[in-house]
């Protein structure tokens, strides 16, 4: 199937520039919805917001085929919508419910769904990556012309599971492409605290792998660059290494208020919002009764998808095994 394909697209409801930017404002609403789910008790364990990042999976999922595999991390939820995972299926998960796309025993940090090329999504750092790598050995083994994807933070690029990844790729020339969303943190820590350099894009010039940056905030930037990097890998010229410049908006999970960050440089990232970004070229004459709109309409279908999800309880087995798992 090529990257073009409609057919792929209008699965996935990425076909055109106004499906892209709702499953951007759909993200950004469920993001919110756990937000408020959590303060109200519905969530155990720690859940991981993507707000901010939007443009990173839509321009992503707007590129890869049905028949690729992604592999990410913790802070899956917006890869899992942008993929075309259902809000009912991530926040029932996410909430513990039956309803989620994994009968809720996975959790906020453990979304799955082989059909969308969702493989579970990873809690430890770096995990994912040697994972992708195996899955585009696979690929390569059976000269398929699927591409595997590696997304991982900006802190697993001191891990050393990347830079055996990156350098095993390299090797052996995989169909893999690594996307690092550096949105600037670890966990609380600065990049520039861990981390010897700012542009990690670099990183792939040790393993002679084509690497650039991209405006994480555009995404038709990171579309176009990650386009380029799948059609290389397909071609059987090997990996790439993607670095999108990015922010989260949040803090790094559940109640981190992110108090770390000045609000100067936090309101200098929202002013490049990846949402208003793509609103402003779709209606370049003004957008925001339009937006405006879009955001009700959306919001409305997240609040039935939110009751949807929370009505069932799981079977009383999974109850206990969730009790077990977060004590
Ligand atoms: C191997 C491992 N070490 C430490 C942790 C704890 N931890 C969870 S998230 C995180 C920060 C990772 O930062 P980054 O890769 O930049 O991703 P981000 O959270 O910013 O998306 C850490 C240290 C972990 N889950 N796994
Ligand atoms: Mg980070």
């Amino acid at each position: 199937m090529s990257i073009e394909s409609p057919e792929h697209l209008r699965r996935r409801g990425l076909a055109s520039d106004l499906g892209r930017l709702k499953r951007m404002i759909e993200i950004r609403e469920v993001e919110e919805t756990i937000q408020s789910l959590y303060s109200a008790g519905e969530i155990r364990g720690s859940t991981h917001l993507y707000s901010g990042q939007e443009a990173v999976a839509v321009g992503l999922a707007s590129v890869a085929p049905l028949g690729d595999t992604v592999a990410c991390t913790y802070r899956g939820h917006g890869m899992a919508l942008a993929l075309g995972m259902e809000p009912t299926a991530v926040i029932g998960e996410v909430c513990g419910r039956s309803t989620g796309c994994v009968g809720g025993i996975g959790g906020s940090m453990h979304l799955c769904d082989p059909s969308i090329g969702l493989l579970p999504t990873f809690a430890i750092v770096g995990a994912q990556i040697p994972v992708a790598v195996g899955v585009a050995l696979a690929s390569a083994y059976r000269a398929a012309d699927s591409v595997a994807w590696a997304v991982l933070g900006d802190g697993a690029t001191n891990i050393g599971a990347f830079h055996e990844s990156l350098n095993m790729a390299s090797v052996m020339g995989l169909p893999v492409v690594f996307v690092i969303e550096n949105n600037l943190y670890g966990e609380y820590s600065p990049l520039r605290w861990t981390t010897p350099l700012d542009d990690l894009f670099r990183r792939g010039e040790a393993y002679d792998m084509r690497a650039a940056a991209v405006d994480g905030q555009d995404v038709h930037a990171v579309a176009e660059a990650l386009a380029e990097a799948r059609s290389h890998a397909a071609a059987g010229r090997g990996p790439s290494l993607i670095e999108a410049k990015t922010y989260r908006y949040s803090g790094h999970s559940r109640s981190d208020l992110g108090l770390y960050r000045s609000a100067d440089e936090v309101q200098t990232w929202v002013s490049r919002d990846p949402i208003g970004i793509l609103a402003e070229r779709i209606w370049p004459e003004g957008h925001s009764s339009r937006l405006s709109e879009m955001v009700e309409q959306v919001r409305s279908e997240v609040r039935a998808a939110t009751e949807h999800a929370l009505r069932p309880m799981p079977p009383i087995d999974k109850v206990e095994m969730l009790r077990h798992i977060t004590g």
